[in-house]
This record gives structure tokens, sequence and C-alpha cells, in this order.
């Protein structure tokens, strides 16, 4: 920056100097010829009269009278001298200024003689600069008898010249300083701060870590650049950490999944076919925002597993349009390519009118099949109107499927979640050569839980159209395979968990979804987690010593009410804590157009009110709620801060929270609490496992982690993060499109 105000000083110097100069030096010739015209006017009235008044004298013989009158001119202003000469420039009368310069003719006095007219020249005689007037003067018969000259010293031109040039360097050096210094402040203003604060910015980008990096909208206008370089170091970053990750898991002869060996392992797979992914959730949405369109990516572990899997293999996935600005970024076909800045996939919109959305999404899914799934005391609600959209719009995305893949011999289709347990069957009627797997996210219920569902027997039929069904945990498989025995008209082969029906076997198997610890590993912060704790205290502008820390969807199924009860039990029976410990929810709502979920999270909102009522000393709440949405680096600050986080889902398919805080320690600190009731419970048995139900045993559970000495601790979450690593979401994707690619369907 120093080189850079140099080179810029020293050019704006000699450029304003020399435009300076130029506009000064014209201005100057101006003024002189200005000056000089003006003498030339003077001198020639005022000559050409007293010529005249010199000739009357000296026809008339008075030589007296007229040397009078010229030595009364004689000291007019810048007149040198005044000198009447006969034709061989013999001096009849001369000032005796003019006598000590002028000793021979000049030669204006001899071209006015001959051409008997007045003639002018400049003339330096004895270092002095003159200007001569030459009238002719005539006799009484108009002969010409001599001459009358009038020297005028031209010295004050230069006087004023020179005035005029030392104004003129005064104004030009002022210029120049004004310039520079306006200058030097802009650059340092415009150019050096942003600068500075841009190469900040790449430093912390380049060292990890996140805290201490200026917002983007600081770097004024290289925030462009800024956004172009992010996603450069966040590839460059993940690919660093991968290779760290496999070098050290090869050290000891393990290996991990990674996006790049995802994707190749795929490749291998499908052999030339083309993947179809299907979720109602889709992977970029289109918004309009102040006028211009602006693409997200929602914070969810299936896009994270699925996107490299589609970009590695050019497929594509077909969700639900749910962006403002969706219509108008698909082409005829509703299809779009994306990543949007490096077009790798298709992503294929689908349409679902608000009213089709309530009775599919919100009515049928949610009130019906989530709550029927989840052993959280919560009546399912089965109406024949949501049951229909239900159907219908399982059939628009069968028809889109089978659009997208008429030109596939052998296409391979992986179908997400509850929203879809139709579509398998669908999509084998339309595209019987297909392969197809659906993915259950949520638990499977037991037989008596599943029977009150009015379309049992449909929703089953449905889901045996697929090859392959998973779900999270055996005991899910379990339960699935002893529903169609109750159920279902169909034969179940409990030695190889397959269900044959209408001549079709379908497989059924466990694939533990799990997060992305490589994307953990490299969202490393220089801050310790006692730091970052104190910093965010600081910003929620409270006091505390302890914190813990949940992250949920604002969903009855969570168990957020009973962990807000079992801190409050903590808190009576370890009064030592109150006052120190806080625990801070973040909790994103949820679904809140269904009532259960509006009612659920007031009932959050006035517990948690309650025990701060109880509890809160001074600056201090033993239960902070933020229920908004958070981005992920806020979540991932909570984590590695806490010293324990608190998961109590009465029912969950996995819980991914639990092992994203898991991903997030690096540090290998930090207490995992979670429910027994998870999925998440099989693979984390290093985490202290708990009854949400049992308020007491929750709260001791939440003494003892503050409490566990630091080895257990540490030997704790370190076993959990090798678990975590081995089976991550890699791993997890990696699998069950292996398992549907590596299948036998002509099994009879
Ligand atoms: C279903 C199954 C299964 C929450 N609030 C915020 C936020 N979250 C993120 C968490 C986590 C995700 O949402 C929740 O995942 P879960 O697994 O805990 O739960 P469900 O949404 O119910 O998911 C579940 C899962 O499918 C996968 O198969 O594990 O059993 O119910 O990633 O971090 N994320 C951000 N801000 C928030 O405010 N960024």
């Amino acid at each position: 920056m120093r080189i850079l105000s140099l080179r810029l000083i020293v050019a704006l110097v000699l450029g304003v100097t020399l435009a300076s100069f130029a506009s000064s030096w014209y201005q100057v010739q101006a003024e002189k010829d200005a000056l000089r015209l003006d003498l030339q006017r003077k001198a020639e009235t005022f000559t050409e009269s007293l010529a005249g008044i010199s000739e009357y004298h000296l026809q008339s013989g008075d030589r007296a009278g007229l040397s009078k009158i010229i030595e009364r001119f004689g000291d007019r202003d810048h007149v040198a001298g005044i000198g009447v000469y006969d034709t061989s420039f013999f001096p009849l009368i001369q000032t005796p200024g003019l006598r000590s310069l002028i000793d021979s003719a000049p030669a204006a006095f001899s071209t006015a003689l001959r051409e008997n007219s007045p003639q002018s020249e400049n003339v330096r005689l004895h270092l002095t600069r003159l200007y001569l007037f030459v009238v002719p003067l005539h006799a009484v018969n108009g002969s010409v008898a001599g001459g009358l000259i009038v020297a005028y010293d031209t010295g004050y031109i230069r006087t004023i010249i020179f005035h005029v040039w030392s104004r003129a360097f005064v104004h030009i050096a002022g210029q120049v300083l004004i310039i520079v210094a306006i200058t030097l402040l802009i650059v340092r203003w415009s150019l050096a701060g942003p600068i500075a604060k841009t190469a900040q910015w790449i430093k912390v980008l380049r060292s990890g870590r996140r805290s201490g990096q200026p917002p983007l909208k600081d770097l004024d206008f290289l925030q462009p650049l800024a956004e172009e370089v992010l996603p450069l170091a966040e590839s460059a970053r993940r690919a660093h950490a991968a290779a760290e990750m496999e070098a050290r898991l090869r050290n000891s002869r393990e290996s991990i999944w990674t996006p790049d060996r995802l994707a190749d392992h795929v490749r291998t797979k499908l052999q030339g076919n083309g993947l179809f992914v299907i979720s109602n959730r889709e992977p970029y949405v289109h918004n309009r925002q102040n006028g211009s369109i602006s693409v997200t990516v929602p914070a969810s572990g299936l896009v994270t597993a699925i996107d490299p899997v589609l970009c590695a293999c050019n497929g594509t996935w077909i969700a639900q349009g749910s962006g403002n600005a969706d219509r108008e970024t698909v082409d005829a076909h509703d299809r779009l390519q994306v990543p949007p800045d490096d077009h790798k996939y298709t992503l294929r919109r689908v349409w679902i009118t608000e009213e089709e959305e309530n009775g599919f999404y919100y009515g049928f899914a949610n009130e019906g099949l989530w709550p029927l799934c989840h052993m959280a005391h919560v009546r399912p609600i089965f109406r024949v109107s949501d049951w229909e959209y239900y159907q219908k719009i399982n059939a628009r995305f069968a028809d889109a499927l089978a659009e997208e893949v008429s030109a596939e011999s052998s296409p391979v289709v992986l179908i997400q979640d509850y929203h879809f347990a139709l579509l398998p069957r669908m999509i084998k009627e339309r595209v019987p050569h297909a392969r197809v797997a659906i993915f259950w996210h949520i638990p499977w219920p037991n037989p008596d839980a599943f029977s009150i569902c009015p379309w049992q027997q449909d929703l089953l039929d449905g889901l045996l159209g697929a090859d392959l069904i998973g779900f999270h945990i055996q005991a899910h498989c379990n339960n699935f395979m002893s529903t169609i025995d109750r159920v279902l008209e169909a034969r179940v082969d409990w030695d190889h968990f397959s269900v044959k029906r209408k001549g079709h076997w379908s497989a059924v198997r466990p694939f533990p979804i799990s997060v992305d610890l490589v994307q953990g590993e490299f969202e490393r912060n220089g801050d310790s987690a006692t730091e970052e704790r104190e910093k965010l205290f600081a910003e929620l502008g409270f006091d505390g010593s302890f914190l813990g820390v949940g992250v949920d969807r604002l969903d009855y199924t969570k168990g957020i009410i009973e962990r807000f009860l079992a801190v409050e039990s903590f808190l009576e029976r370890h009064p030592r804590y109150q006052g120190k410990f806080s625990f801070v929810q973040i909790g994103a709502p949820s679904r809140s157009h269904i009532p259960q979920y509006a009612e659920f999270q007031n009932a959050v909102e006035r517990e948690a009110h309650r025990i701060n009522a109880r509890f809160g000393r001074g600056k201090q709440t033993p239960i902070v709620l933020l229920n908004r949405h958070h981005n992920r680096e806020e979540v991932q600050r909570y984590y590695r801060a806490a010293h324990l986080c608190m998961v109590t889902s009465l029912h969950d398919g996995m819980n991914l929270v639990s092992k994203e805080f898991v991903a997030a320690r690096q540090d290998e600190h930090g207490v995992l609490i979670l429910s027994r009731f998870t999925g998440a419970a099989r693979d984390l048995q290093d985490a202290l496992l708990v009854n949400p139900y049992n308020i007491e045993g929750t709260a001791d559970a939440i003494a003892r982690s503050l409490e566990m000495n630091a080895t257990e601790a540490q030997d704790r979450m370190r076993r959990m993060r090798k678990a975590t690593a081995e089976r991550n979401i890699y791993w997890w994707a990696a699998s069950l499109i292996g398992d549907l690619c590596d299948m036998r369907l002509d099994r009879s």
C-alpha cells in the first residue's frame, strides 16, 4: 500500500504540475501579448500627437519651445527617452535618458524615413529592453525633414510577467498539495480500508477460523471478489480436511468415506445407469428478494450427502418447488441445472398448490403418519381428504419420474421419507425395469400402533413396490416386518429380512444416517470452548459459568418440555448451580400451521418462563429459549462452547443433533446426554443415556456431566467421534446406493 501511495503521489505531482504549468504558460503568454498591445497603442497615439506638435514647432523655428515640451513629456510612464532627429540622425532635441542609450540610427528610424510612415521596433540597448516608436517629421513643403523617436522601457512588462509566474507557481503548489491530500484520503478510506479488511478476511479464511472474520459487507467494493474466493477456499478446506482425516485413519488401518470416495463408489456401482432421487424438499431454493433472485441450500444432512453423489454421476433430483422464484428459474419442462454456479445435475421441480400441500404434507404426512410412527402420545388425525391428496401427490411425483427416466434402460431410484409411501409401487407400475429404494427417516412403530391407520394396507403395499426399504435401525426393520406379517398377504422371510408380495421381493435393511464429520473438522475455530462460551454469554447479555445446549425443530417428539423439567429438577436438587447453569435451547419453529405444533410452541415458552421466574438470578437465566432459525455457524458455536448437549427425544428415528454435537467437538470435550429412544443411542453408546420421561434421572445426568472427570469425558467423546467418523453421512449414502445396485432383482 505504501508503494502504491508513493507511486500515486509521484504520478499526481508530475501530472498536476505539468497540467497547471501548461495552463499557466498560456495565461502568461496572453497577459504578455495584452501588455505589448497596450504599449503599442499608447506609443502610437502619444508619438503621433507629439509628432504633430514637433512639426509645428520645427516649421515655425521654435526649437526651444519644442525642447521644453519634450522635456515635460520625457518622464511619462515607462518613457525612457524622446528624441527629434534630422534625416542624417543628427539630434535636434534629445532627452538625457535617450542620449545615453542611442548612439546610432535604429533600423526603425531609417525605415520610417524611407517609407515615410511610422515604424516600431524592439531593441536591446546597453542591457535595457526598449520599444521604439518612430514617426517621420515633415518640412513645410511636405518633404521628410527628420524623425521623432519615443523610446519605452519595457522592463515593467517583464516585472509584471514575473509576478504572474510567481502567483501561478503558488497556485500550482497549492493545487498539487490539495489534490494529493484528497487522493491519499480517498485511497485510505476507499481502498486501504477494504483491502486491509479483505486481507484480514482471507487470513481468517485461510486459518480455518471463522471468529474475527469481518462481515462480507465491510469489504465494500471487494465483496464480489470475496464471494468468488469463498467457494474456492471452502472446497480447498474441505479437500484438505478430508485428506487429513483419510491420512489419519489410514494410519490406523481404517478408511473414511469422503464426498469424493462416495462419488467414485456410486459411479462404479451405477455402471452408467442414471440415478434419480425423489424427496419432498429440494436441494436449491430460488427466492426473489428486493428485486433480485437468490438461491439457498437448506441446512439438511440429506442435501450434504446426496448432492455430491448426483454431481458425480450427472443424476436427477425430483422435488417440490418451494421458493417464490422457483417457477421463474426452470425451463419449459420444469427442469434446471444445479449447482447454480457449476452445473452438474438436473433438478426437476414438481408443483403443488397450497391446498394440496395442506392435505398431502401438513395433513396426511404430518398430522397422520408423523404421530402414528412416533410414540409421543399425540393422536394421529386421518382425514379422507388428506389421504386423497396424499395419493394424488404421490402419483404426480411418479409421473414426473416416469417422464425423467423415459430414455433409461435401468434407472436407479432413491425415494426419501414418509411423504412418499405409495411411490415405490406407483413407480414400479410405470417403470418396471427401475431399481427402487425408499429410505424411511422416522421410526416404524409396532404393528398394534400402526394398525390404527385406516389405510395401513395401502401404505404397506405401496412401500413393498420398492426393491430395498431402509430404516435407521434394526428395531424399526423388525417392526416393519412384523407389521407386514400381521397386515398383508405376503411372504415374510425373517432369515434374509425380505418380503415377497405380488411376486416381487423387497429387502428390509438398517442404514443409520449420520453427519459429515469431515465438514465438522474443517469448521475448526481458533477459540477454545471457554473463550467461545464467554463470547456467547456476553452476546446474550447475561452472566453464567456452565452452559448446556439443545437444538431442535420445535416438535413435540423432541422432549423439549421434559428437558426443561429436568433442568428445573437439577437446579432444585443441586442448588449450588443456581445462578451458574444456563441451558440454551435453539428451537427453530416448525410446521406452525398445525394446531398441535402451535400449542406445543406456546407450552414450551410457558415452561421456560415459569422455570426462569423460579430460578432466574439477576442477569442470569436458567433457560434461554432462542426460538428462531439459526444459521449453521451459529449452531456450531453453541455446540463448541457447551459443557453439555441434551437430546431428550421421546422417540426419534435417528437424531442428527447428537451426532452434530460430537462432530463439532474437535477439542474432545463436552458431554452428550442422549435419550435412549433415539436411533442415535445405538451408535453413541458413550453418551449418558437417559429416559426423558424420568425427569430426576435426566437431572442426575446433568449433574454427572458437569462433574465428570475430564479424562472420562474425553475418553467418551473420543470414542463417539471415532464411531461417527467411521459411519458418516457418506458411508450412509454409499451403503444405501451400493446395496440397491448390488441387489438381484430376479429372485423368485
Ligand atoms: C428426521 C427424523 C432423523 C434444528 N434447528 C436448527 C437447525 N436444526 C437442524 C439440526 C439437525 C436437524 O435440524 C434436525 O435433525 P434431526 O435428526 O434432529 O431431526 P428431524 O428434523 O426430525 O429429522 C430424525 C432425520 O430425519 C434424518 O434422517 O435423524 O430422526 O425425525 O441437523 O442441526 N439447523 C439450523 N438452525 C436451527 O435453528 N441451522
